[in-house]
């Protein structure tokens, strides 16, 4: 097939960046040293990889961040770091693993065929994610052109990278999709929700076993107007989830405007269109990368503003140096509503902060189970994944320990006495023992692990967890790309395939493409026995759960407590189910709050 002259053109880049990263990235990344051998920063992000005979990519945040270092562009710069440990990052990295392990011991689906990956770290950045994705695209692409030789690739790079999972933020994942959509290669993402995603012209390749915010704004309006809430307060994360997210919330509340102006609920009959008008005192944007003054003007017009209800769209990360500033000021007797990114957050979700965010209601995603997978976390020891460099990272933060081979590491980052912080579901659990900027800063030597800890009688957040919401996304979207290449290798007939004239493919002549048009189709039934499918934007269907942000009378710790659902598509009218005697508001009287 031939390619365009644009295609071959970024291709030729994408070849030597392979050689780059295979010889050259050391180089860079540790700039006084001429040898080959991979630095320690390499090789501290090195992807978790397992081979087979097609392979699948995949993105995850196992850190929070990288370490924002000015280059003084006199040497060589060196490569970023990442820091500050995402536990709930790695648990969402291995549910990846564990479908893989299970679809290849299942005859049934994939028969005969090993499923391999390569998992890497974005670190939550678009850079990280994008140097990940290049590899997959490369290694594809290459061997694709029979342009093995020239990049003295050994082994020569096989086109075998045929769909990716991931990322986690928007922001992230729109950057990905950018490039894989480039090539047509599908991507599967467990986390992104923004609804610009959605949108086919731009994102071809892009699909996602998470709903749309879509919905998500529409739902937390309804639940404004539930409460009779008219007065609100408005706060977005400054990226692709964020601020498509209010955006969308704002129309919800302009529509009525326009439509009726001035109508009440409660004049007349029941219908739908008698909805509350709900005005905005402020709208603005937070990031984590705010400087210190913009988060007190933010706390400043917060404890300023008449509204009490206000209403945020952001992630636990971008939020938390403003809430914590709400904390320190103690600007109580507000009630926060949110979405599903910082709701689910035990970031946010802390006791310590409980007197100011206590009673925040969002919408999550409905929880899965999966069987055997908390027996897998519980397993989880570095000789067992020997190829997954973030298992041993992960034990170093739990036993604040330094494991035999890596005992020339002079990075205390990871090291965490006592990582435990309970509360909310699927934890955050930052280790946040090193704040960047001090890395090793307390050099003090960490003993040796001896290999015979044991991960599961220690309270950690990588095993905290009640509910599966996020890592049971990553399940599915592994099944749902095994049961598109199942249908595509396996239950295709020549005559009746997809392709032009009924073709079928093979695995030989597999291309991402083909895997491409095969998931659009793609229908199984989940582990619930529920169908799963994707609409013609790649968007999966369902609803949510509401839930209540409560205080757990035996030990203090912050649980999100069921007290409602939302489903899109159910008609008018029924989509928004609250149990109010459930809700526990943060006030004296256990009153629904006003808004003003
Ligand atoms: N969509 C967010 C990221 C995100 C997330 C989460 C991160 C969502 N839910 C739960 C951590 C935990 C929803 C985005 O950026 O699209």
């Amino acid at each position: 097939m031939a390619l365009a002259a644009k295609e071959r053109a970024v291709l030729l880049a994408l070849c030597w960046l392979v050689v780059l990263q295979r010889g050259g990235g050391a180089r860079a990344s540790s700039s006084s040293s001429s040898s080959s051998r991979p630095s320690e920063q390499e090789t501290r992000t090195k992807p978790a990889w397992k081979d087979g005979d097609l392979n699948l990519g995949g993105l995850f945040p196992i850190h929070f961040g990288v370490l924002s270092r000015a280059d003084s562009l006199t040497v060589r710069p060196e490569a970023v770091e990442c820091v500050r440990f995402n536990f709930r990052g790695l648990r969402w990295m291995l549910a990846m693993a564990f479908a893989v392990e299970e679809i290849n011991a299942d005859n049934l689906l994939l028969p005969g065929l090993r499923l391999g990956y390569k998992m890497a770290d974005t670190c939550n950045t678009v850079s990280k994610a994008l140097e990940a994705t290049l590899g997959f695209v490369a290694r594809n692409k290459l061997g694709a052109l029979g342009m093995g030789g020239v990049c003295n690739c050994t082994p020569a790079p096989r086109a075998n990278t045929v769909s990716v999972v991931g990322a986690t933020s928007s922001g992230v994942s729109t950057a990905v999709a950018n490039l894989l959509s480039l090539f047509r290669i599908p991507q599967v993402s467990y986390a992104s929700s923004s609804r610009v995603l959605s949108n086919k012209q731009q994102y071809r390749s892009f699909m996602r076993t998470i709903l749309s915010d879509e919905q998500q704004a529409t739902a937390l309006a309804e639940l404004v107007r539930e409460f009779g809430w008219t007065w609100v307060g408005l706060i977005a994360s400054d990226d692709d989830y964020g601020r498509p997210g209010i955006e969308r919330f704002r129309e919800e509340t302009l529509e009525d405007e326009d439509d009726w102006p001035g109508r009440r609920r409660g004049y007349g009959n029941d219908d739908d269109n008698e909805e509350e008008v709900i005005c905005v005192e402020f709208s603005e944007t937070v990031s984590l990368y705010d400087p210190p003054e913009r988060i007190h003007e933010l706390a400043d017009m917060i404890a300023n503003a008449t509204a009490r209800v206000i209403v945020v769209f952001a992630s636990g990360t971008d939020l938390d140096p403003l809430m914590r500033e709400v904390a320190r000021r103690n600007l109580t007797g507000r009630t926060w509503i949110g979405s599903e990114a910082w709701v689910s957050s035990s970031l946010i979700a802390r006791p310590e902060i409980f007197h100011v965010v206590g009673s925040t209601l969002g919408f999550v995603q409905r929880p899965g189970h999966i069987p055997g997978f908390r027996e897998y976390l519980q397993k989880v020891h570095p000789q067992r994944h020997p190829n997954n460099v973030f298992v041993r990272q992960l034990w170093e933060a739990t036993f604040n320990c330094t494991l035999k081979a890596e005992a020339a590491s002079s990075d205390n980052c990871t090291q965490s006495g006592n990582p435990v912080r309970h509360g909310a579901n699927e934890d955050d659990g930052s280790s946040e023992k090193c704040p960047e900027g001090v890395k090793g800063a307390a050099n003090a030597p960490r003993p040796f692990c001896t290999g015979r800890e044991n991960i599961s009688a220690v309270k950690t957040p990588f095993l905290d967890y009640t509910d599966l919401r996020i890592t049971y996304n990553v399940y599915l979207a592994v099944y749902a790309i095994a049961h598109a290449l199942h249908d595509m290798l396996f239950g295709c007939r020549e005559g009746a395939g997809l392709f032009e004239g009924g073709k079928c493919t093979n695995i030989q002549q597999l291309e991402p493409w083909q895997l491409l048009r095969y998931l659009q189709v793609v229908r199984f039934r989940n582990n619930k026995g529920e169908e799963v499918q994707f609409d013609e934007k790649g968007d999966p269907r369902g609803g949510y759960s509401l839930v209540n942000w409560q205080q757990s009378p035996k030990d203090g710790s912050v649980q999100l407590v069921e007290v409602g659902s939302y489903d899109g598509r159910k008609p008018s009218g029924q989509r928004l189910v609250v149990d109010k005697s459930r809700i526990v508001w943060h006030n004296h009287k256990n009153a629904i709050p006003t808004s003003v």
